[in-house]
């Protein structure tokens, strides 16, 4: 009898897994979960728990009410073929659990009553609590959780998978003005929404040789020996959807050491030597890497991709097995998206299995590879592009390469035909990169082994045709499409923005939650002063309590009634956050002069992290508390002007960040920013944009108007024009005043007590190259920061403009982009799942 056979004699009726003890969803229900939480599984007495038990209890209690939609969800998968979407990505940014899934479930108001009875009088005091696990860099996880939600919303069968990093991305403090890096110990008190799964763990190889022999039936064949091994164990969070049963999986591998394999040392007393290596395989998930294109650890991390896709396409192929469905019938069953090239050596890796483990001849395997996998790309940056040097890679995944040499030579040979003679498209369109040292080109080898390719927003998505694989455009145009990013409305307004949503739901119904175009119905509303008041007041509520925070964080005194004008992103210089500090400066010598009549009291937040290993990125950060110092101690900035870093910008604090936020900074250098989310979340709270024609700002602005959006900036188009001709910033310098008197402020020290060689870097940088252009764009920046002005004096026309923000951006939500995905790429459809026995 099989493991599964038995499991199914050992439940209840099938396809019901509700627990009648732990399921009531009211307050007195909720209540005696948390009690019997904290007596059971946290070993203390209602009457001496902390904060932190009282979370875990109630984390525990919720945890319990999503177990019989999770289970009933991963059984009416299994019951009921139909293709499930992995979506396979290094980063997770999934943010904190409790509190979403209070409102999936729909049971926060319950929540609130059982916390009072045990005293608590507001349930931000709990949520307080909650630590963060910090699985991503920024908009590339994040997007993956957004996606993971929406999928669960819209009932689609789906596992996430990637890597339970011990260690996040690090927390970020200021001292003097300077980022410093600190350990993300995220799991330090126990992470409440993780369920191991040791018993289906799976084993990885790596490194050693390939040795070829000839099989049974004659045909030649490679087998891999590798020299060493880590063990996979799934971690599973499970994703509810928004009020439905279905309850999809993140599955997270952690990196376990292979006690079998190291029997020999054991044996011959080298006990040392075993745990050495013991901790070097549990290293493999210790740490997620910033993005900072340096050589760091470059081995680890490819070992980690290979580690979480192997562990990820074994579990399922497993899956099939174990149902009894032929390997062959993969592609019908799974449909794998690979978020960037991070997971790419999939393609690699799943014809490995197929051909080696499960002996299929390689016109089958690669058919079935080809029809399963899909691949998102998400940056144009050539520094960004992935590329592993030959002989690391051959040493790490030997077997792999040989089959990516295959992969190339008969991809090669297919291009011979179309282009003869054409050693040049031969060159541009291989796999190995042969300029300098040999190379491994990832995308390459994601845009051949997939059935499509997407980018994240229009533009980029044109340009990836036009100027990152136009090679392989030219050869597969219907490979190629495009997907415009969206975020979860559940988490970035109904969860961050309670006073909208309160608003919302009166005035159109609760139903925009999951039909974000039912806000196009608020364009009704646009010459209704009455709301336009109420919907101002929801912004005021919002700034109220970031001013707040911002209090308490930095010791900074903002006004509430100012405009909010906030750019929260990672630090880098194509978001050219140095771009907003110059204008931030140019705007405080004109308050020196006495130019006040046309400004605007303002505001400036900043927030991000700099990759540790990124000195400008770091500079920018000190760069701003320079600033930030100097206009915040100068009376006559009084009332006219702050600026605020606000530290360590994670999900958490974002959500504090959107609906506070008048103005949404979207400066980027035309043509380098894929899509951007966070420009999505501040349109859909009611920020208005002042941005570039970039990413998705261009779609942003289609949609709620061009009115309705501060633009400036040169086009994708005018820089490659500019650029062409010989860029020189000096000619932009020289034409206008206040960029030269800028400028000359920090290079005499200003913002640096007298310094003047701390800022250099900066200063050399924008007048050498300046390769994002920020010279270029300067003046008509301030341009449209002083239309800014003159509109946010008049308030009930910018309360307009920002309501018709809100109304229009129901495009932006990820469960459109979502459906597209299933439609156009995946050909997966939503399947119900029924709890007919619940109570
Ligand atoms: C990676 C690196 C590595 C080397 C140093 C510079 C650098 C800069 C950026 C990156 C990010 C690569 C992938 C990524 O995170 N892309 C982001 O994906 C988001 C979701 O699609 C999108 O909204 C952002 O525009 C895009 O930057």
């Amino acid at each position: 009898m099989s493991s599964s056979q038995s499991l199914d004699l050992r439940l209840p009726t099938p396809g019901c897994y509700a627990d009648p003890v732990r399921a009531g969803m009211d307050a007195d229900a909720v209540f005696d979960g948390m009690t019997e939480h904290l007596f059971f599984t946290l070993g203390k007495l209602a009457t001496s728990a902390s904060l932190r038990d009282l979370y875990m209890a109630l984390s525990f209690a919720v945890r319990d009410r999503l177990m019989s939609r999770y289970l009933t969800s991963q059984e009416t998968i299994r019951a009921r073929p139909q293709k499930t979407v992995a979506y396979l990505s290094a980063e997770f940014l999934i943010g904190p659990q409790l509190n979403n899934n209070l409102l999936n479930l729909g049971i926060k108001k319950e929540a609130e009553e059982a916390l009072k009875r045990f005293g608590i009088e507001s349930l931000n005091e709990i949520l307080e609590v909650e630590e963060e696990p910090g699985l991503g860099n920024g908009g590339l996880g994040r997007l993956a959780a957004c996606y993971m939600e929406s999928l669960a919303s819209l009932q689609v069968p789906a596992v996430g998978y990637g890597i339970r990093y011990e260690f996040g991305i690090f927390n970020q403090l200021i001292r003097d003005g300077w980022q410093v890096e600190v350990t993300d110990k995220w799991l330090k008190g126990g992470w409440p929404w993780e369920l191991p799964q040791p018993d289906e763990a799976c084993l990885v190889g790596f490194g050693g040789q390939t040795e070829s022999y000839t099989d049974d039936n004659g045909n030649y064949r490679s087998r891999w020996i590798p020299s060493e091994h880590a063990i996979g164990v799934p971690h599973d969070v499970p994703v509810l959807g928004y009020r439905v049963n279905s309850c999809d999986r993140l599955r997270l591998w952690r990196a376990d050491a292979t006690e079998s394999f190291d029997f020999y040392a054991f044996n011959i007393g080298d006990y040392y030597g075993a745990v050495e290596e013991k901790v070097a395989s549990e290293t493999l998930s210790k740490v997620l890497y910033p993005n900072d294109g340096t050589d760091e650890g470059r081995r680890l991390r490819l070992k980690q991709q290979h580690f979480f896709v192997s562990c990820s396409l074994q579990d399922m192929l497993r899956s099939l097995e174990k149902r009894s469905i032929a390997v062959e019938e993969f592609p019908n069953h799974w449909t794998v998206q690979l978020n960037d090239t991070h997971p790419a050596i999939a393609v690699a890796e799943l014809m490995r299995l197929l051909i080696d483990q499960h002996r299929l001849d390689w016109d089958k395997a690669w058919e079935i590879t080809n029809r399963s996998v899909a691949y998102t790309n998400h940056t144009l940056l050539p520094e960004a592009l992935e590329k592993w040097d030959l002989s690391l890679f051959k040493n790490l995944l030997p077997r792999h390469l040989e089959l990516i040499y295959e992969i190339n030579r008969r991809f090669l040979q297919q291009v011979r035909l179309k282009y003869p003679g054409n050693d040049l498209i031969l060159r541009k369109l291989s796999i190995i990169d042969e300029e300098g040292g040999k190379a491994i080109r990832m995308a390459h080898l994601a845009t051949i082994g997939a059935h499509h390719v997407n980018g994240v927003a229009a533009l980029h998505s044109d340009l990836i045709k036009r100027q990152l694989l136009p090679e392989f455009a030219q050869l597969w145009p219907e490979k190629f499409t495009n997907v415009t990013n969206g975020v979860t409305p559940r988490r970035w307004v109904a969860l961050a923005n309670p006073e909208l949503s309160k608003l919302l739901d009166k005035e159109i119904g609760p139903n925009w939650i999951t039909n974000m175009d039912l806000l196009l119905e608020l364009e009704k509303k646009e010459n209704d002063s009455n709301f336009l008041d109420l919907f101002a007041s929801a912004k005021l509520s919002g700034k109220r309590k970031l001013a707040g925070y911002i209090h308490r964080q930095t010791g900074v005194l903002v006004d509430p009634s100012s405009l909010f004008d906030v750019q929260v992103k990672r630090i880098h210089q194509y978001k050219r956050q140095h771009l907003n500090a110059l204008q931030v400066i140019a705007q405080y010598l004109r308050i020196k002069n006495g130019i006040t009549k046309n400004i605007a009291p303002r505001t400036v937040i900043f927030g991000g992290k700099a990759a540790p290993g990124y000195f400008m990125a770091k500079l920018m950060i000190r760069f701003i508390n320079g600033i930030a110092d100097v206009v915040n101690a100068d009376p006559d900035m009084d009332g006219l002007l702050r600026v605020v870093f606000l530290p360590d910008y994670n999900v958490k604090l974002g959500e504090q960040v959107y609906p506070a936020t008048d103005l949404s900074e979207q400066i980027s250098t035309a043509g380098k920013e894929a899509s951007g989310t966070g420009n999505m979340k501040f349109a859909m709270n009611g920020a208005l944009t002042i941005g570039t024609l970039d990413g998705a700002n261009v779609e942003i602005r289609d949609r709620v108007g061009a009115e309705n959006f501060f633009l400036f900036g040169k086009t994708e188009s005018e820089i490659m024009e500019l650029r062409d001709q010989g860029y020189s910033p000096n000619s932009f310098i020289a034409e206008s005043n206040e960029l030269q008197e800028t400028l000359k402020l920090i290079e005499v020290g200003h913002f640096s007590n007298g310094d003047s060689e701390l800022f250099r870097p900066i200063i050399n940088i924008l007048t050498g190259n300046d390769p994002f252009f920020v010279m270029a764009d300067f003046d008509d920046y301030l341009r449209a920061q002083d239309e800014v002005s003159k509109a946010w004096k008049k308030s009930k026309k910018w309360n307009r403009m920002a309501l018709l923000n809100t109304a229009r951006s129901g495009f932006f939500s990820s469960d459109r982009s979502i459906r597209e995905y299933c439609q156009s790429i995946w050909k997966v459809k939503p399947l119900p799942v029924e709890i007919s026995c619940e109570k």
